[in-house]
């Protein structure tokens, strides 16, 4: 299946067809997305069940029938320098390669990267245990949006970076604590972004809290600019 962009019915919409160019389906309503001009850029995900586009600032995803279309990123504003712009969202972990201390088989721990908050890689066991994304190249890392499960207090969740090469040590980039509710948004964006960044990996430690099964439902990892 294709996806692609045209305008040719007034407002540009993503459109899916057959390799051959028949069986053309609308897959978009932009109408129906708030301050959405046009849909473009699609890319399909690697198991072909949804697809991601834009629209110049904000990213979107939707299921390959077109339903269930959810906003993913609004953009940020960037007032450094007191300028300021609305830059295009960077996160990189999308759709990336993980892997996992255990997967519980029905919670891969690609649900981690799948950019749906209401899904979510479990390890199906108690601490310790972790899920990496593997982000292709060393990467410039600007800030970190984690989607939490619900922990108890003292809980710690550690994320560790580790550079291209088998032989780099993970170092430490910053601890989150608990408590925190199913859902819940953690941030972090070091004064000065990370470099050199390919693996990020976030570990649930043993600790005196009462912690059940580690699960995680999303890991968002942005690349800085330039
Ligand atoms: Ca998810």
């Amino acid at each position: 299946m294709i996806a692609l962009s045209d305008d040719h019915d007034g407002g540009t919409e993503i459109y899916a067809t057959d390799p051959d160019g028949t069986d053309v389906r609308l897959l978009t309503d932009v109408r129906l997305l708030t301050d959405v001009a046009f849909a473009t850029d699609p890319s399909w995900s690697p198991d072909g069940t949804s697809l991601a586009f834009d629209d110049g600032t904000q990213i979107f995803t939707a299921k390959a029938d077109g339903v269930d279309t959810a906003l993913v990123d609004t953009g940020r504003v960037d007032t450094r320098l007191g300028i300021e712009r609305t830059t295009v969202s960077r996160n990189v972990s999308v759709w990336r390669p993980t892997r996992a201390s255990n997967d519980e088989p029905t919670n891969p721990s690609v649900l981690a990267v799948d950019s749906r908050i209401d899904d979510y890689w479990s390890s199906g066991g108690y601490p310790t245990q972790w899920v990496e994304v593997d982000l292709g190249r060393p990467t410039k890392v600007a800030a970190l949006r984690l989607i939490a499960p619900d922990l108890p207090s003292r809980t710690a969740i550690l994320v560790l970076g580790r550079a291209d090469g088998p032989a780099s040590p993970y170092r430490l980039l910053h601890q989150f604590k608990g408590p925190t509710i199913f859902e819940q948004e953690l941030a972090f964006a070091p004064r000065r972004a990370w470099r050199g960044i390919r693996y990020v990996r976030l570990q649930i430690p043993v600790s005196n809290a009462p912690v059940g099964w580690v699960a995680w439902p999303e890991i968002e990892v942005d690349r800085a600019a330039g």
